[in-house]
């Protein structure tokens, strides 16, 4: 739980700085995008000069969010205050944070990782929360800043993201109290859920097709491989294979679904979804990455067929072990 005195330590900090960054974590979904630019808009309707940055660019599925077009790569180093969002250690901001640049600015940190390091000087971290813009809801509570179409659209699309329309585990029963008030503010649910997790180009649904035909299942572990033969083939954007995981997820062999993402150079991006027991975030722990109980990922450098076998064995050596 988040302690009300952070939530007055985190008002404090905002109130007292003037130039503020607000930074998403690299590869940005729809909370860290949701959250960061909800934030944006309700601190510059507080006067606050901010600037909204990410490593990454924005996915074209979430070019609907206000303020999407107006998100720099990195600080510009005059920042009073940085807050991160949704990301579980400040190496997620990647090089949106330059440590030099920034060295003696506080750090508001505001996640919901399970793995979150603490890293701020001031930590809204709950990890029963199912998503990043609950918190920053909070926050606006606390700064009195009323909720207008615009940031409830940001906010409601982090929800909507993280909970799969309020279809995850972790949804709970304030979620659902919170999106009904981003609704009353002006979002328009349906707008959100089409852009944000049912819309997708025909050259994706071919990628999908590609990935889903390369599907195997062993030992309660349903995995595949996304390629960049599949991308090439499919025409598919980079980022065209988001969502796909939840999909695998749920398989009815799936305890553990695992999705391998071939990114070149010998990099592969790994995302995991756990349907029974396993916690998940401590295999992407193992392998250097984070997450929550039930979703979490991690990036492996090495040889596809190396890095699968490595992944699957820590899933398959960790599922034996639970399971005496
Ligand atoms: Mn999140």
């Amino acid at each position: 739980m988040m302690s009300r005195k952070a939530l007055q330590a985190a008002r404090d900090l905002i109130r007292a700085a003037d130039r503020i960054l607000l930074a998403a974590h690299v590869d940005p979904d729809g909370d860290a995008l949701g959250a960061m630019l909800g934030l944006y808009w309700g601190l510059r309707g507080m006067g606050k000069e901010c600037l909204a940055c990410c490593a990454d660019p924005v996915p074209q599925v979430f070019s609907f969010l206000p303020g999407s077009g107006e998100i720099a790569r990195r600080g510009r180093g005059d920042e009073g205050l940085i807050i991160a969002l949704d990301a579980g250690q400040l190496e997620r901001l990647g090089s949106a944070y330059d440590e030099t640049l920034f060295q003696g600015v506080p750090v508001l940190n505001i996640d919901h990782h399970t793995t979150n390091t603490l890293f701020g000087q001031v930590n809204l971290v709950d990890a029963s929360s199912p998503s990043t813009v609950e918190l920053v809801m909070k926050l606006l509570v606390e700064l009195d800043i009323p909720l207008d179409a615009r940031i409830a659209t940001c906010l409601l699309t982090g929800i909507v993201h993280d909970t799969q329309c309020f279809r995850t585990a972790n949804t709970i029963p304030s979620t659902l109290r919170a999106a009904a008030e981003l609704m009353e503010a002006g979002a328009s649910l349906r707008k959100v859920v089409d852009k944000a997790l049912t819309t997708r180009s025909a050259a994706s649904l071919h990628l999908w097709g590609g990935i889903l035909d390369g599907l195997r299942v062993s030992d309660g572990v349903v995995w595949a491989w996304e390629t960049l033969e599949m991308h090439r083939r499919s025409g598919a954007a980079e980022d065209e294979g988001r969502g796909l995981i939840n999909l695998l997820a749920g398989a009815q062999e799936a305890e553990v679904a695992v999705l391998f993402r071939e990114r070149g150079e010998g990099i592969v991006d790994i995302s995991m979804r756990s349907q029974g027991g396993l916690d998940v975030s401590q295999v992407a722990l193992a392998f250097g990455g984070g997450g929550h109980r039930r979703a979490a990922g991690c990036v492996v450098k090495g040889s596809p067929e190396l890095v699968e076998g490595q992944v699957l064995e820590e899933i398959k050596e960790r599922l034996r072990t639970a399971e005496t």
